[in-house]
C-alpha cells in the first residue's frame, strides 16, 4: 500500500512505528498483521524483530475459570496445524507457550479488554475478565496467517508477529441483529453467525424472534405460535421455529464466544403471526390467514382486551427463563394500525410485566412516545440526524443504541445492481456504513449516552446463509469497528485497507462477501 497521510495518521494515533508500513509496490516487508487488526485496536506496536512459532510442543496455559476460551483458541488452531495444544493451568508466570491469565491487566483494560505480548518465548493474553480474554483471543487469531482459521490440516509455519496490544472497546454493546421470522433460519445458521460476528468483538446478538410473517420460538403456554404461528416465512416456504432447548442451545453457543443473546417479540404491531394462531388475541374474535408477504404495520395486537395481557405476562415469563441477559427487546416500531392513545396505554402495560420478570425493555425509538422507565434502551432506527423523542431521553438518563438505517442497515443495497436487499433507508456501500461518528450523530445526544451500535439484518430477501453473509460482509465488520476503536483510529483510508486484509481469512473460513471496488483487497 502507499503511504499516505492517512496511514501515517493511523500509526500515530495508534502509537506505531512508522519504520513497519511496508510498500506494496516493492513488496519488500509485507504490512504487518498488527496493523491490519479488525477492529483497530487503542494501540498496538509490532516488533518485527520477534515471532513466537506455535509448534507440537506448544501449551496453552489458562487460568482455570478461563477453560472455556482455552477451549474454543485450541479448537480453532488444532482443526489448522493438527498440534495437540494440550490446555494447562497457568503458573503465576508463564515461560513459554499461549497464556490466557485473568492477572496482571492494566485497570485501563477494564470488563473487556485485554493486553497480549507475544515475544519470541511465549504469547501473553492478560485480562480482568473471561470475556477481555475472548477479545484478546479474537486478536490472536487475526495476527496469525489466515489458514490458522482453516477447517483442515495445513502445513506451517505457525509465526504470532511480535509485538505489544492494549485494548478495550469505545462502546459496552456492539450488537448484530438477524432477523429469524421474515425467513426462518436453522439453529447451525445461527451459530455460524455468531462465530462469525465473535471474530469482531461483537458481543450482542439480537434475534427478532417474532413478525407478521412467522412466530419463531416454542412457547409452552401458547404452544400454537410456533405450531402454527411459526409454520411459513416470506414467500411461502415452510418457516420454522427453535424449541425451547434449541434456543438454550444458541443462548449457550452464544454466551462460549463472549455473545449476549437478547431476544425480540415485537409488540403490538408485527403481530400477525400470533394474531393468526390464536382468535381469542383478535379485537374481533377471528383469526387473520397466515401471511407471507412484506408488507408491514397493518397488525396490531387488542389493546382493550385482558388477553392480550395474559398471553404478554406467558410469552414474556417463559422468554425470561430462558434468556440470561437483564435485556428483552419488544419492538414497538410501525404499529400504523394502533392510535397513540392505544399504543401508550399498551406499553404502560407492558413495561411492568417485564419489570416483574427482572428484565429491562430494550425496543425500537418509537417506543419514547410511551415513556418507558430510564433503564429501557431505545434502539434509534431513524435515517434523521436528530429524533426530539430520543434527545429528550438522552437528557434523562437513557442510554441510546444506535442503529441508523441508512448507516447500519445490513438489508439495504449496496448500490443498485446488489441482487439481494431493499433501498428504502438508501443504499449503503461501505464508505457509508464507515463514514460517521456515533458519538457525534444525534443532535443533542452526547457519546456519554451512547450504549453502542448495531447492525440489524432484515430479512424479506434473504434465504441462505450466503445470503446472509453477502450482505454482512464486509458492512459487518465496519459498523464493529465503529463500536470498539478508538474516534482517534476513525480514517477511511486506512480503513479500507485494513478491512481488505480480512478477505484471505474469510475465503478459509468460506464466508461470502460482496467484493466492494471501494475496499483494497488484500489476495
Ligand atoms: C423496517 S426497522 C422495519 C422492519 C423491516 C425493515 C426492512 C424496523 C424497526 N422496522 O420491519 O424489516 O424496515 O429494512
Amino acid at each position: 500500500m502507499r503511504r499516505t497521510a492517512g496511514t501515517l495518521l493511523l500509526a500515530a494515533a495508534l502509537g506505531l512505528a512508522v519504520t513497519t508500513f511496508g510498500g506494496s509496490a516493492t513488496a519488500a516487508t509485507p504490512r504487518s498483521a498488527y496493523l491490519n487488526v479488525v477492529p483497530a485496536p487503542v494501540s498496538a506496536q509490532p516488533n518485527a524483530a520477534a515471532a513466537y512459532p506455535i509448534t507440537a510442543n506448544t501449551r496453552i496455559y489458562v487460568d482455570p475459570s478461563a477453560n472455556q476460551v482455552g477451549d474454543y483458541l485450541a479448537g480453532i488452531l488444532r482443526r489448522s496445524t493438527g498440534f495437540p495444544l494440550p490446555i494447562t493451568p497457568a503458573p503465576a508466570t508463564p515461560t513459554d507457550g499461549i497464556a490466557l491469565l485473568l492477572t496482571g491487566a492494566g485497570t485501563q483494560v477494564g470488563a473487556q479488554g485485554y493486553q497480549l505480548d507475544a515475544s519470541t518465548a511465549k504469547v501473553v493474553i492478560r485480562a480482568q475478565t473471561v470475556d477481555g480474554l475472548r477479545a484478546g483471543v479474537q486478536t490472536l487469531r487475526q495476527l496469525l496467517p489466515a489458514k490458522a482459521d482453516s477447517p483442515t490440516v495445513q502445513s506451517g509455519p505457525w509465526a504470532v508477529p511480535g509485538g505489544h496490544v492494549l485494548d478495550y472497546p469505545r462502546f459496552a454493546q456492539r450488537g448484530a441483529m438477524l432477523d429469524v421470522a421474515r425467513h426462518f433460519f436453522p439453529v447451525g445458521t445461527v451459530k455460524r453467525y455468531i462465530d462469525e460476528i465473535a471474530l469482531y468483538k461483537v458481543n450482542v446478538l439480537h434475534l427478532h424472534l417474532a413478525d407478521d410473517q412467522g412466530w419463531r420460538i416454542e412457547i409452552k403456554s401458547w404452544p400454537k405460535l410456533a405450531t402454527y404461528g411459526g409454520s411459513t416465512e416470506v414467500g411461502g416456504g415452510p418457516g420454522g421455529y427453535y424449541t425451547q432447548a434449541d434456543y438454550q442451545g444458541i443462548v449457550a453457543y452464544a454466551q462460549s464466544r463472549g455473545v449476549t443473546v437478547i431476544p425480540e417479540i415485537d409488540m403490538p404491531g408485527h403481530t400477525n403471526a400470533a394474531l393468526a394462531s390464536y382468535a381469542e388475541l383478535n379485537c374481533n374474535g377471528v383469526a387473520p390467514p397466515l401471511y407471507t408477504g412484506t408488507d408491514v404495520g397493518f397488525s396490531s395486537l387488542c389493546i382493550s382486551k385482558d388477553v392480550t395481557y395474559t398471553f404478554l405476562d406467558d410469552v414474556i415469563r417463559e422468554l425470561s427463563a430462558l434468556t440470561p441477559s437483564p435485556y428483552l427487546h419488544i419492538g414497538g416500531d410501525e404499529a400504523k394500525v394502533t392510535s397513540d392513545p392505544d399504543y401508550i396505554a399498551f406499553e404502560q402495560k407492558v413495561f411492568p410485566i417485564l419489570q416483574k420478570y427482572g428484565k429491562h425493555a430494550e425496543g425500537w425509538h418509537d417506543f419514547l412516545k410511551a415513556n418507558p422507565p430510564t433503564s429501557a434502551v431505545p434502539e434509534f432506527w431513524g435515517t434523521t440526524n436528530s429524533d426530539a423523542n430520543v434527545t429528550a431521553a438522552a437528557q434523562r438518563g437513557t442510554k441510546i443504541l444506535l442503529a441508523p438505517a441508512n448507516k447500519t442497515y445490513l438489508d439495504m443495497k449496496y448500490n443498485s445492481s446488489t441482487p439481494l436487499g431493499q433501498n428504502w433507508a438508501g443504499y449503503i456501500e461501505v464508505k457509508t456504513a464507515f463514514n460517521w461518528n456515533p458519538g457525534s450523530y444525534l443532535q443533542g445526544v452526547p457519546e456519554s449516552a451512547i450504549a453502542g451500535v448495531e447492525a440489524p439484518l432484515w430479512s424479506e430477501t434473504l434465504v441462505t446463509t450466503r445470503d446472509i453473509e453477502y450482505m454482512a460482509f464486509p458492512r459487518l465488520p465496519t459498523i464493529a469497528e465503529l463500536g470498539w476503536s478508538p474516534a482517534a483510529t476513525h480514517n477511511w483510508t486506512a480503513f479500507r485497507a485494513r478491512l481488505g486484509a480480512q478477505a484471505p481469512r474469510w475465503k478459509v473460513l468460506g464466508i461470502n462477501y460482496y467484493p466492494s471496488s471501494q475496499i483494497v483487497w488484500a489476495k
